[in-house]
């Protein structure tokens, strides 16, 4: 990853430590229902699941009508599980979706079975975060995506993010409130990963 331009922030971390993974996960068919009330919650409560059993850190997080990006911490390399499960139970906590088998459907009518749909995109987009300013490039881009697929003008104003929280809480810097963005396409280009 090449930087076209001088990194405007101060470190938030002063050493690098391996474990740091950036993902994209996508709905399936790119449906734009995960910022619905009922899916954000189900997200919410099987991450919250998932740590009991498998903890892992969350650097950033945000979640868009189709698609979310997050960066994680994790000891272990059950990332798989992590995001199986994830998916599973956040599938599992909303009827209108179907399990990734679809044996539960077998007994419905067609009519009835039209109404449901899968959830989540199959797979998931993994990439391994290799030193400090990645790291914090890649919490910047989760946290200003909102901006960067034009839903709001103020990452600030996108309820779906770690941005607010982690601000208020001083885990990121507080510049981090009001960055001018337009580097960030630079740096990652326009296409989405
Ligand atoms: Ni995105």
């Amino acid at each position: 990853m090449a930087l076209r331009h001088d990194f405007p922030m101060r470190r938030v971390r002063r050493y690098y430590e391996g474990g740091y993974y950036f993902f994209t996960v996508v709905t399936y068919k790119r449906q734009k229902f995960l910022t619905e009330p009922d899916v954000i919650q189900a997200l919410r409560h099987a991450i919250a699941e998932t740590m009991k059993t498998h903890p892992f850190e969350i650097e950033a997080w945000v979640v868009m009508p189709d698609h979310m990006h997050c960066v994680w911490i994790v000891d272990d390399d059950k990332i798989p599980l992590r995001w199986s499960k994830i998916k599973a139970l956040t599938t599992k906590a909303l009827s209108r979706f179907s399990h990734e088998s679809g044996s539960d459907l077998i007994n419905c009518s067609s009519r009835k079975r039209r109404k449901y749909g899968k959830l989540w995109q199959h797979s998931y987009w993994e990439h391994t975060i290799r030193n400090e300013t990645e790291h914090e490039l890649y919490m910047l881009y989760c946290c200003y995506n909102p901006v960067k697929h034009g839903y709001v003008e103020n990452a600030l104003d996108w309820p779906y993010s770690t941005l607010k929280r982690y601000l208020a809480s001083g885990k990121y810097p507080e510049e981090w409130a009001h960055i001018d963005v337009s580097w960030l396409d630079d740096v990652f280009g326009s296409h989405e990963r």
